[in-house]
C-alpha cells in the first residue's frame, strides 16, 4: 500500500454534488475518515455561477474536494439537452476549478466518466485511450465537459502547481439512482420496468436496442472508497480509470436483473432505440497496481438497490 500523501483527518472536505448517487456515497464513506465534511445544497449555490462559487470558497475555505456535481444521466437524456451536458458540466468544473486555485485547496479530485473515451477504442480501455478517436455521438457533449475537466486539472498542475487530480468511473449505479425511464441509466431502469412488469404480469421486459451493447458496473460505494482511496495516495497529471474489471451484455444485464426481481417473463428488445457505444470495459491496472479492489459483486448489488427501490415504492399503508 503506498504511504499517505495526503491525510483526511483534520482536514475541512466539501463533496460538491452531495444530493447526487456519487456525492452522496462519497459522504457515506467520509464519514469514516475523521475530517469535516462540508456541503452546500443548489439553493444555497449555484455552482454554474462563477460569482457565487468564488465566494461561498472564500467564506468556507475547504482544504480538499471532490467535484462530484454534475449534469448526469443515462442515453437518452444525454442525446436530447446536449446544451445542457455541455454547458452546465463546463461551468461546474471551471468555477470549482478556478476557485480552488484562487483560495489555495491542498487537493481536488475531479470525476469524470468512461463516455470520455473514444466510441471504438481498444478494450478493456486504457488511460492512454483518451482523444485517439471519434467519440459516440449520443453523448459526445458531456464528453467534451469531461475531458475539459481532466485537461483543466492537468493545465492547473502545470502552470499554478495544484495538485488537481481525475478519475474516470465506469458505469456505476447504487442507493440514491434516478428511476426515471427517460433520463436514468440503463440499470435503474431495467429494475424499475422488471419490478412493473412481475406486478403487472406482463410477458416481457422490454430493453432498449439490440441488447449486444456490453456495459461494465461498479457499485457507487465501491467507487466512493476507490476515490478516497485516491485522494490519500495518488498525485499525478495521468487520470485513473475506476472500474470493477468485468462487463456483461445490456441482454445478459437484464437476465441478471429479471432473475433477481423474480420476474419470469421473457425479454424483448425495441431496435428503435440507440444502443450507443458498443462496449465499454476499461482497463483498470493502474487502480489496481495502488492496492485498491471492489468488493461488491454484480448480483448482490442489483439486490441491494432492488430492496432500497422496493422501499421507495412501497405504497403507504392506510
Ligand atoms: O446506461 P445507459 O443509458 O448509458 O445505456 P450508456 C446503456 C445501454 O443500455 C445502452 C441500453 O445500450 C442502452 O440502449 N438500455 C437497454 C437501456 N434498456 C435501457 C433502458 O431502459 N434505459 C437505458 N437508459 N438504457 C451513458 C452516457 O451511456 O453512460 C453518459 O450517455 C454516461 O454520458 C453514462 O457516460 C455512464 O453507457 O450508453
Amino acid at each position: 500500500m503506498p504511504s499517505d500523501g495526503f491525510p483526511l483527518a483534520g482536514k475541512r472536505v466539501w463533496v460538491a454534488g452531495h444530493r447526487g448517487m456519487v456525492g452522496s456515497a462519497l459522504v457515506r464513506r467520509l464519514g469514516r475518515e475523521a475530517c469535516t465534511i462540508l456541503t452546500a445544497g443548489r439553493a444555497e449555490l449555484d455552482l454554474r455561477r462563477q460569482g457565487a462559487v468564488e465566494g461561498w470558497m472564500a467564506a468556507h475555505r475547504p482544504d480538499a474536494i471532490f467535484l462530484a456535481a454534475a449534469k448526469v444521466g443515462g442515453i437518452l437524456a444525454n442525446d436530447r439537452a446536449p446544451a445542457d451536458f455541455l454547458y452546465d458540466n463546463l461551468l461546474i468544473e471551471a468555477n470549482v476549478v478556478e476557485a480552488a486555485y484562487r483560495t489555495g485547496v491542498g487537493k481536488l479530485m475531479l470525476l469524470g466518466s468512461s463516455c470520455i473515451y473514444p466510441k471504438f477504442a481498444d478494450q478493456p480501455i486504457p488511460e492512454e485511450a483518451l482523444l485517439t478517436g471519434p467519440l459516440e455521438p449520443t453523448n459526445q457533449w458531456y464528453a467534451v465537459a469531461k475531458i475539459a475537466g481532466i485537461k483543466l486539472c492537468q493545465a492547473y498542475r502545470r502552470q499554478h502547481g495544484c495538485d488537481f487530480i481525475s478519475v474516470m468511473p465506469t458505469n456505476l449505479y447504487g442507493p440514491g439512482d434516478n428511476f426515471d425511464l427517460e433520463t436514468s441509466h440503463v440499470l435503474p431502469a431495467l429494475i424499475r420496468k422488471a419490478h412493473a412488469a412481475k406486478l403487472s404480469g406482463a410477458d416481457a421486459l422490454e430493453i432498449w436496442g439490440s441488447g449486444t451493447p456490453r456495459r461494465e458496473f461498479l457499485h457507487v460505494d465501491d467507487l466512493a472508497d476507490a476515490c478516497v482511496h485516491l485522494m490519500h495516495i495518488y498525485s499525478q497529471e495521468y487520470h485513473v480509470n475506476i472500474g470493477s474489471g468485468e462487463d456483461i451484455s445490456i441482454l445478459d444485464l437484464a437476465r441478471l436483473v429479471a432473475e433477481v426481481v423474480e420476474f419470469a417473463g421473457g425479454i424483448r428488445c425495441d431496435r428503435t432505440r440507440p444502443d450507443g457505444t458498443p462496449h465499454k470495459l476499461l482497463d483498470s491496472r493502474r487502480l489496481r497496481a495502488t492496492g485498491w479492489q471492489p468488493r461488491i459483486g454484480l448480483r448482490d448489488g442489483i439486490a441491494q438497490v432492488y430492496a432500497h427501490y422496493q422501499q421507495q415504492v412501497r405504497p403507504c399503508a392506510s
